[in-house]
């Protein structure tokens, strides 16, 4: 409110005086009619008292009404038309408000509003006057961006209808038509009513601008101008729609203030030598591989300087640790020239014929990551800078920055954001393109995921390979994507380094004063075709005339710190040749490269798990167990609501008193075996981390990690974090509504250190296919491509419980089949057989049918000596089961994940009695046993759980046929026979016993879909594959 009085009591006019003082001294308030004299100004009294509407939550309101008044008086009731009118036309306190008029009889007001304004008509032009110069501001403010001129090759791709092509420079002389052209299409409104008569009209600036700099009042010519320097040059500002008017009013101060993009000569100097160094860079590759493909960064050099002045900004604001995520467009000069990765690495992966020196497949140069720790010059600080190794997908490594910027600034306790930040780039096609950006945007303010504020620089070529932007997305720019989290857009001419230089600082200074999202729009070309084999000309024929004539950016910006004589053309020739200089001798270094070193590129080293060569310090896992006091003190908690005062939930309090009994019992269920896991990995002093959709309750209401107080909002008790004093912190945290991007967010959460079990957990195993790209590019291949290894935990529910299509398979066979043991080798075996598998798997996929199976393997993948991703497949109906429960016995000290679980019923007692085993994994276990035990069949039949999938255990399946060596073998699943596990396990099976016997198939039929949505079809499926299981007789004569 008081802003909109600040606002309204500005808008009255000048008093002779006043004007006399605020003028320049050149300007005289001429116009056509001659000396214009203003009316002696009235003071304004509307006091919050005089006028009680104006007050408390109204201020809102009010405020709106009066910023639509302004853009037209039409656009608000009548009623509102006359207040404001009379506010500023100096109505008395109290008077300002009128009353409308009675739907019947003659309105008592309106006479007197009248009266007041009309009876003086000066006043009333002058308000309006005022009022329209008011919405111009606005207007530039608004839609400046778009008349400003962005695109290097004037051939923008932005469609706004409204857009006028003259452009007015600083040199002009504004001339009524020229800005009349422009604006009438820009400001809504027209001109407002303002005539040419009004250009040297001097007018009071109101408080939403800065262009007056020391003056409150200027000509309407100085204004235009003044406008147009700050919205309509090569910046264009994208921000009135953000809610925060502190943040619009920051950004105003930022682009208005006059003279406020100016740099000191040893600032133009320094981003000369950077525009140098990115351009020479590129023209150093072309001359010595100019057949190898390397997206050179040809047409937006001024990428590099953006970057550099990001981070000497950031740096200088305390940042000390930068995380960076980048598409294959200018990677390399961003590696050699940002991150400063020495150039001979560089150079060498050219050298095709040099061998690789790591296992796993490597990857192509422009996807291999770095990290690196060194000064920052400007800042005369440490700065450690990181560049993500990444897919070819698209931005599918943006949530994973933000997830190992999250989990550095948790490591480090920077609870704001003010030491650790990312950094994203992008390309216009794919940050329009791909949903992924729009996920990862929407985990920017989530309490457990911000990582307070991202830099985001488009490199926006205004092509995506040979698609024009008119075909590849339907918005104007491609950033719009961002305003949905309010963040501030800076379009930038990439051809002005020095107005890069200028967002670039601004957008550094944003992150660091707001910690909120921010974009630079670094609006560009591109030189070249696609990669430097592609012919252009094919698709973009007019385009590439243009860009053939444009001028390199660095010859034009050396030409004009030339004349400016900010340097000498001798000096500029000295620093390019020095430059070229530096490369040729790293080219010459690095034909002593023998060997490519994958590890060279890691972006997460973990030196202490390690040993120096990287390998693991030891090949051995030690027991998993946990002593019955631990057992019982942890059960004991999760049973407990540790604060005083705090009242649960009744239904909750019955789930606790049920966990405090079986903790009687020395039993858990599965939601207790895993707060043992957790529980006992927090009091080791290891981070455990769970994230997902409604994972804190839990989908199947099992979990009930975070209590909530029912009687006061908000008020939650987390009891894992009151195991010990001296615990790790337990997070668990419900996700927003994405898989894409949450789990990709995990999964660079667990990339940060090795001491922290990071699980993400799907709210039906099915929805992980919206993450598949995470999973089949980054999990399950990274390590072979990046030798980097990752830890992360899947949790997936699955199984067919008669719900559908939908929620039933966490399609078992998918993650399977890119398992990569050989299913016709059995392993050597060896005294760490078990651990060396797991080495040498690319991830491990278990499907657990006990709690204290899914206890250990939670243990296991923290206690083992390496880290490898775990995919378990988790129960629903075994959440409940009242067989599905653990003894303490089996999770004590000494004991461990086992990877089958053999019968241990009759068939065992003497097992050359019996005719069948039944091999199988999961929940299918119970109902097998149970038609088993129907049948009578407990002595001839025998059932083995196989837990661990893969690895597979070969050893351990191999000693159970042979125990069993008079019975048919058979592989049972409630799976479609095409899904599952079958198609994994059966060459296995026969692998282990020599190919000797036949693996029978007891399932359901091949589908096409995972499961029947008819409950009647699921219960005869499932029995008819009980039949098949127990049918002694089934495969007889099959051969
Ligand atoms: C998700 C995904 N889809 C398709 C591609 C194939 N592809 C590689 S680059 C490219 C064009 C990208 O255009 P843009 O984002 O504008 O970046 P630019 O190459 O212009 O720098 C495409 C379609 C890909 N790498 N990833
Ligand atoms: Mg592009």
């Amino acid at each position: 409110m008081h802003r909109l009085r600040t606002t309204v009591s500005r808008l009255r006019p000048l008093t002779a005086a006043q004007t006399a003082q605020s003028r320049s001294p050149h300007r005289t308030l001429v116009t056509k009619g001659g000396l214009r004299t203003f009316q002696p100004a009235r003071h304004l009294n509307t006091s919050v008292a005089a006028e009680p509407f104006l007050n408390g939550t109204s201020t809102n309101y009010v405020e709106e009404m009066y910023y639509a008044w302004l853009e037209n008086p039409r656009n608000v009731h009548k009623s509102w038309d006359v207040f404001f009118r009379n506010a500023n036309a100096g109505a008395p306190p109290g008077l300002a408000y009128q009353s409308p008029p009675p739907l019947s009889g003659t309105s008592q007001g309106l006479p007197s509003v009248q009266a007041l304004v009309g009876a003086q008509p000066n006043v009333e032009k002058l308000v309006e006057d005022h009022l329209a110069v008011q919405s111009l501001i606005r207007a530039y403010q608004v839609r400046g961006h778009h008349i400003a001129k962005l695109d290097p090759l004037d051939i923008s791709c932005v469609d706004f209808d409204d857009a006028p092509t003259d452009r007015i420079t600083s040199g002009d002389q504004v001339t009524f038509s020229l800005y009349k052209e422009r604006l009438c299409d820009l400001a809504a409104g027209g001109l407002y009513g303002l005539a040419e008569s009004d250009l040297d009209n001097v007018f009071r600036l109101p408080t939403t601008t800065f262009i007056g700099g020391n003056e409150s009042a200027l000509p309407l010519r100085e204004i235009i101008r003044r406008l147009e320097m700050a919205y309509c040059q090569h910046i264009g500002v994208e921000f009135m729609f953000i809610n925060d008017v502190e943040q619009c009013q920051w950004i105003r101060q930022k682009f208005e203030t006059p003279g406020v993009m100016q740099f000191s000569l040893e600032e133009k100097r320094t981003l000369l030598a950077r525009m140098i160094r990115s351009t020479r860079f590129e023209e150093f590759l072309q001359r010595k591989w100019s057949s190898e493909k390397r997206f050179g960064l040809e047409g937006c050099e001024s990428l590099i300087p953006a970057l550099k002045t990001i981070i000497d900004k950031s740096s200088q604001s305390g940042v000390e640790n930068v995380i960076m995520g980048m598409p294959h467009r200018g990677r390399l000069n961003v590696l050699a020239n940002v991150i400063r990765k020495e150039l001979e690495q560089i150079f060498c992966q050219f050298e095709s014929k040099l061998e690789a020196a790591d296992e796993g497949s490597g990857d192509v140069k422009y996807h291999l990551g770095m990290y690196h720790k060194r000064m920052n010059r400007v800042s005369d600080r440490q700065i450690t800078l990181s560049l993500m190794a990444n897919p070819s997908h698209l931005e599918a490594v943006d949530p994973v920055v933000q997830g190992k910027t999250k989990a550095e600034q948790f490591y480090c306790g920077d609870t704001e954001g003010k030491r650790v930040m990312s950094i994203l780039l992008h390309g216009d096609a794919a940050f329009a393109g791909q949903g992924i950006v729009y996920e990862t945007f929407h985990l920017s303010d989530l309490p457990s995921y911000t990582t307070h504020g991202t830099v985001h620089v488009v490199v926006n070529n205004q092509i995506g390979f040979t698609t024009d932007p008119r075909m590849a997305r339907s918005s104007p720019y491609p950033t719009d994507v961002a305003r949905v989290v309010n963040a501030p857009i800076f379009h930038v001419n990439a051809d002005d380094p020095e107005a890069v230089m200028y967002v670039c600082n601004v957008a550094a200074e944003w992150r660091n004063t707001f910690h909120k999202d921010v974009v630079v729009d670094l609006v560009c070309y591109r030189r070249n075709g696609h990669n430097e084999m592609d012919e252009p000309m094919f698709t973009q024929p007019l385009m590439y005339k243009q860009i053939k004539k444009q001028k390199g950016v660095l010859k034009m910006f050396a030409e004009k710190l030339i004349t400016e004589g900010v340097v000498t053309t001798q000096a500029y020739e000295e620093e390019v040749a020095q430059y070229d200089k530096i490369c040729e001798e790293a080219y010459t270094r690095s034909k002593d490269e023998k060997i490519l070193h994958i590890k060279h590129w890691l972006d997460s080293p973990w030196p202490e798990f390690f040993k120096l060569d990287g390998q693991p310090k030891t090949m051995s896992c030690p027991p998993t167990g946990i002593s019955e006091e631990e057992l019982g003190h942890i059960g004991n908690i999760a049973a407990s609501v540790p604060v005083e005062d705090f009242t649960i939930h009744g239904g909750l309090s019955r789930i606790l008193k049920g966990r405090a009994n079986m903790v009687g019992q020395r039993v858990c269920d599965w939601a207790l075996g895993e707060y043992m896991a957790f529980g006992s990995l927090l009091k080791e002093g290891i981070h455990v981390r769970l994230s997902g959709q409604d994972v804190e309750r839990g989908t199947f209401s099992h979990r009930h990690h975070v209590l909530h107080d029912q009687n006061v909002d908000k008020r939650i008790c987390i009891p894992m974090n009151y195991i010990s004093p001296d615990q790790a912190p337990y997070t668990v945290c419900n996700s927003s509504l994405s898989e894409y991007g949450v789990l990709g967010f995990e999964l660079g959460f667990a990339m940060a250190s090795p001491n922290a079990l990071v699980l993400w957990e799907a709210q039906f195993g099915d929805f992980h296919n919206t993450a598949q790209c995470i999973i089949d590019q980054f999990i399950s291949s990274g390590q072979a491509k990046w030798v980097r290894q990752n830890g992360i935990v899947l949790l997936l529910p699955h199984g067919m419980e008669g719900m559908g299509p939908e929620h039933s398979s966490a399609r078992p066979e998918r993650f399977l089949q890119m398992c990569n043991d050989d299913p016709d080798v059995f392993p050597k075996l060896s005294e760490d057989f078990a651990v060396r598998q797991l080495y040498d798997c690319n991830w491990i996929v278990v499907n657990c049918s006990t709690p204290a199976n899914f206890f250990h393997v939670l243990r296991r993948q923290i206690l083992q000596p390496f880290r490898k991703p775990l995919i378990v497949f988790t129960p629903k109906s075994l959440l409940r089961h009242p067989e599905a429960k653990s003894s303490f016995d089996d999770m004590l000290p000494d004991t461990n994940f086992k990877r089958i679980i053999p019968d241990d019923g009759p068939a065992a007692v003497s097992p050359e009695e019996v005719k069948r085993v039944v091999f199988c994994t999961g929940k299918i276990y119970y109902e097998l046993t149970r038609e088993r035990k129907n049948r009578g069949l407990d002595d001839s039949v025998a059932v083995v759980r196989i837990e661990q999938l893969s690895p597979f255990p070969f050893d351990l399946v191999k000693a159970e046929a042979d125990l069993y060596a008079n019975a048919d073998l058979v592989w049972c699943q409630e799976e479609h026979k095409n899904q599952g596990y079958y198609d994994y396990v059966k060459p296995r099976i026969r692998t282990t016993i020599g190919r000797s016997r036949p693996v029978w198939y007891a399932g359901r039929e091949p589908a096409a879909a995972p499961a029947t949505g008819n409950k009647q079809t699921h219960l005869t499926e499932l029995q008819r594959l009980l039949d098949t299981a127990f049918d002694l007789e089934a495969f007889s004569g099959h051969v």
